[in-house]
């Protein structure tokens, strides 16, 4: 018997592994079993991993290995989100180039990834920022901006397809422009962005949080010619093909509140003594008679137009002051303002005037811009009527039972909630008093659909994907603008479009991308016609590369294609995704809206990219926390005798609490640091052991001894075997190994990794000190292998077997072979979950036998139970324990 020296053992098979590609994917054959498991590819930055991020690794690489054995081609890749602004800030700060920083914390992440024994096929790796691979980021935005939204077929199809009216071809080339741009799913367009100067750059909504970038720089709205894709298109099938998913609730909640869909009318308002009319989206077209004003966003193309002399000053004023403000401001703030433009609206049922103001809480790129005010019925048109001293006119009545009733009637309360139409707007007739508003809102629509001024439409929050940036660190956006105003994508063929090499990467002044610096580059003739065009100066934004990555895992060095077609087909979708549920709304979305394009193109052959996601749980450090609430370093804290914690430089008595790992904490700890001192194996079990996957977990380091003890005693325990193995199995070594086998498959199955290492732990202690045959420890090892990779190849290699047990079989047991196994139940008596009493019988006891010596035993015992109806009490039998409980 020899030590476990968990070291020099792993550092052996660490380079067998890597000598001898043991994690290799094959690619399918027909008629393979294929498992493609993936994990959310890291942006490799400079501070390396901590023992947070193998969370979610450690579970696929457990799953792969399993998967492997069982007989599946695997496919577990991993690569490198590598292009991003952290490369970027830190080349401007250093003047290291981008490439070099980024290729130089790769080696840092693979080699820690290494470290823990996470089984990658390193000959798939790929980076986003290689040009071998943005070469097809490129190709697939290339067939995007060449591509419509069909929306009678509901599908892309090519631009090449898009019927063009003859009055259109007739009026020129940069009509048919603006014809196609009107409609392709990638589109130039001037639009109020989110523009951060500090960053030099737009950010998409979905990086702007509390009207600041996630760097807590200041972000304004500003208008600017940009590249956008028209997600929007997709708003409903990225909503309905989530029901076929496998994803946690939350994340397709959020997906769904996200795109935001309502059911509700477009409605048309003419403007008293002009042309003009204010098109008005809204859910609650019921609420009509209620309306005493009109609002339009300070964006709104028509407030020009409805502003009157006398009210331009005070209109541009305001105008100025709301460009200020972020969208989630404007919404947020409790305050209402606003400013009249001097016109008035007419209801088109009551004939009434009403005055049209602009306000800021009216979002100008959600519905049309313009809301109908109705003061009575909503928190935000009852603040603003408030302020400017608007009428507030009733039309639902909250009902007897409210409390509210006569206060709303009188206009001093708002109602948002259920209740009953009160009569109809100057007896129009449109429904009766009485009816429910939701029968009301249908009269309405109905009539307004009839009178032409109104139609029923469906409105989303979701906006279209702002897709420029202007930065350097990121893809080319292949589009050349020439001089004749025309513009056209860089050709298929002379993709990749390569990112050259600059000096500045501070953005121009003018918040050109330092690109526009590239003049060489920039500047493009035309070789046939000689004409002159300058390339696009943006790079694409930090997704681009994560919406498409798991197709390229599939066939990375193909140098002719995006994806081989087989093998897109063979892989299918990915089985396993997981990742951090901080990617709900931003790569799941656009990932799935980019391969439904792709789809719709033919060029994948699945609806949907991941059928099923897991969240791994986020794994907290501590830290102290002093009287006044501040939290401590760790460093600064020692420990007392009587177990209380003392801050050092101040003495305070401190609370040791859970914290996020930071670096100002000094409460980050390495993969590094724990597999020195424990191993990988140890850390790999202990993490795993720690919880399920999906839960919040705290770490200490410490905690990695207790993996380690149970470690050793598998190592003795199988060395001892090893040496001196009986030639049978007894039965309850053999029972023992039947419940293992099936307890761990089921829980590999079902991705419960925790649970699966305790069922190793009870097996240990059901056969330690017992005579155990080769063949016992053989499956021991097999199974052990998935969670222990290092130590079962040294085993297995003890056990006279060629490595690499992950080229052995996943043992297969009997459940029949439990049961007649099983010599006698036990019977469990409870009753209100507390244990009562235990019997044991033959395995072969009906339930009715059950009953009635359970009923014996309890009086036996002078605890009779008294008014059950026996008959009532079901037995329940748990086949692998052997266990029979009554509930
Ligand atoms: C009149 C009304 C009466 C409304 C009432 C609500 C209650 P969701 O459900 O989110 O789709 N709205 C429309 N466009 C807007 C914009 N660009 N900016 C801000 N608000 C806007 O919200 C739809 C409702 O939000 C619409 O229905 C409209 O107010 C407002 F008792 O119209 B409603």
């Amino acid at each position: 018997q020899t030590a476990y020296e968990f070291n020099a053992l792993e550092k052996k098979w660490r380079a067998y592994w890597q000598q001898n590609r043991t994690m290799k994917t094959q690619d399918p054959k027909p008629g393979d079993k294929t498992f493609y498991v993936l994990d959310m590819f890291p942006y490799p930055s400079g501070a390396g991993l901590h023992v947070g991020h193998p969370v979610g690794y450690l579970s696929t690489d457990i799953v792969a290995r399993y998967k492997r054995m069982a007989g599946y081609k695997v496919l577990h890749p991993m690569g490198w989100d590598s292009f991003g602004l952290p490369a970027e800030r830190y080349a401007m700060k250093t003047g290291v180039h981008p490439e070099v920083s980024t290729q130089a914390n790769i080696a840092n992440y693979k080699r820690q990834m290494d470290l823990l024994g996470l089984g990658y096929d390193w000959d798939r790796e790929i980076q986003t920022s290689s040009p071998d691979y943005y070469h097809w980021t490129q190709f697939i935005f290339t067939r995007l901006y060449n591509a419509f939204y069909d929306a009678e077929a509901d599908a892309a199809r090519p631009i090449s397809e898009l019927p063009i009216p003859s009055e259109v071809e007739a009026a020129g080339k940069l009509a048919v422009q603006d014809y196609q741009d009107a409609r392709r799913l990638v589109y130039y367009e001037t639009a109020p962005v989110n523009w951060c100067a500090e960053l030099g750059t737009i950010l998409a909504n979905e990086e702007v949080f509390d009207g600041k970038s996630e760097q807590g720089y200041e972000v304004i709205r500003v208008p600017l010619k940009q590249v956008k894709m028209r997600i929007t298109a997709y708003a409903e099938r990225l909503i309905s093909d989530l029901d076929a998913l496998d994803w946690p609730e939350g994340i397709k909640d959020s997906q769904r509140n996200w795109i935001g869909r309502s059911e509700g009318v477009q409605l048309r308002f003419k403007v008293q003594g002009s042309d003009l009319e204010v098109e008005t989206f809204t859910t609650r077209v019921d609420t009509l008679g209620g309306v005493t004003f009109l609002a339009v966003a300070p964006e709104h193309d028509l407030l020009d137009a409805l502003t009157t002399d006398d009210q331009k000053a005070a209109v541009t004023a305001y105008r100025d002051e709301a460009a200020r403000k972020s969208d989630l401001d404007r919404t947020k703030d409790a305050e209402k303002t606003g400013a009249p433009t001097g016109s008035y609206a007419i209801n088109p049922v009551t004939g009434r005037a009403v005055p049209i103001f602009v306000a800021d809480y009216v979002l100008p790129d959600y519905g049309t811009g313009a809301v109908m005010g109705v003061p009575a019925h909503d928190e935000r048109d009852f603040a603003f009527a408030n302020t400017y001293g608007l009428d507030i006119v009733p039309v639902i009545d909250p009902g007897a039972d409210a409390p509210e009733r006569e206060a709303v009637l009188a206009g001093q309360k708002c109602w948002t909630d259920d209740g009953v139409m009160l009569a109809a707007p100057d007896d129009s007739g449109l429904y009766q008093a009485g009816v429910r508003w939701r029968e009301a809102r249908e009269a309405v629509a109905d009539h307004l659909e009839a009178q032409g001024v109104g139609q029923r439409v469906i409105s989303y929050n979701l906006r279209d994907w702002i897709f420029a940036r202007q930065r350097y660190w990121g893809e080319p956006i292949p589009i050349i603008h020439w001089e004749d105003g025309t513009r056209t994508t860089v050709p298929e063929d002379q993709l990749p479009l390569a990112l050259p090499h600059i000096d500045t990467y501070k953005p121009t002044g003018h918040g050109e991308s330092p690109l526009a610096r590239a003049e060489d580059w920039v500047e493009v003739t035309d070789p046939e016609t000689g004409m002159k065009g300058r390339r696009d100066t943006n790079t694409m934004p930090q997704w681009a590369g994560s919406c498409w990555y798991y197709l390229r895992f599939k066939d990375p060095k193909n140098a002719s294609a995006m994806v081989d077609p087989d093998l897109e087909k063979a892989w299918g979708m990915v089985d396993l995704y997981v990742g951090g549920a901080e990617h709900a709304t931003l790569h799941l979305l656009y990932a799935r809206f980019w391969h439904k394009v792709l789809f719709d193109l033919g060029l994948v052959s699945t609806k949907e990219p991941f059928q099923k996601l897991v969240n791994q749980g986020l794994l907290t450090s501590h830290a102290f926390k002093n009287a006044r609430g501040i939290i401590l370093p760790v460093d600064e804290v020692v420990e007392r005798e009587d177990g209380t914690f003392v801050h050092e430089p101040s003495g305070d008595v401190v609370e040791r609490v859970g914290a996020k790992m930071s670096k100002s904490l000094h409460n980050v700890v390495t993969p590094d640091d724990v597999v020195e001192r424990f191993g990988a194996d140890a850390f790999r079990v202990h993490m795993m052991f720690m919880g399920p996957v999906e839960a919040m977990r705290e770490w200490e380091t410490e905690k990695v001894s207790s993996a380690l003890k149970f470690l050793r005693r598998v190592w003795r325990f199988a060395t001892e075997g090893l040496a001196n193995p009986s030639s049978e199995a007894s039965k309850p070594v053999s029972l023992a190994l039947t419940k293992l086998v099936l307890a761990v498959t089921e829980d590999l199955d079902n991705l419960r990794l925790n649970t699966g290492i305790a069922e190793l732990m009870k097996f240990l202690n059901a056969v330690e000190g017992q005579p155990v045959s080769k063949a016992v420890l053989d499956q021991f090892i097999t199974v052990l292998a998935p969670f222990a990779p290092f130590m079962a190849e040294e085993l297995w290699e003890k056990a006279g077997h060629n490595p690499s047990v992950f080229d052995a079989q996943w043992p297969t047991a009997n459940e029949a072979d439990l049961d007649a196994a099983i010599e006698e139940i036990e019977v469990v008596v409870q009753e209100g979950g507390k244990r009562r009493a235990t019997i044991t019988l033959d395995p072969d006891a009906d339930d009715q036998t059950v009953r009635d010596a359970s009923l014996a035993r309890l009086a036996e015992m002078g605890k009779p139970i008294d008014g059950v109806d026996m008959n009532r009490v079901i037995v329940v039998r748990d086949k692998k324990s052997g266990r029979v409980k009554l509930v």
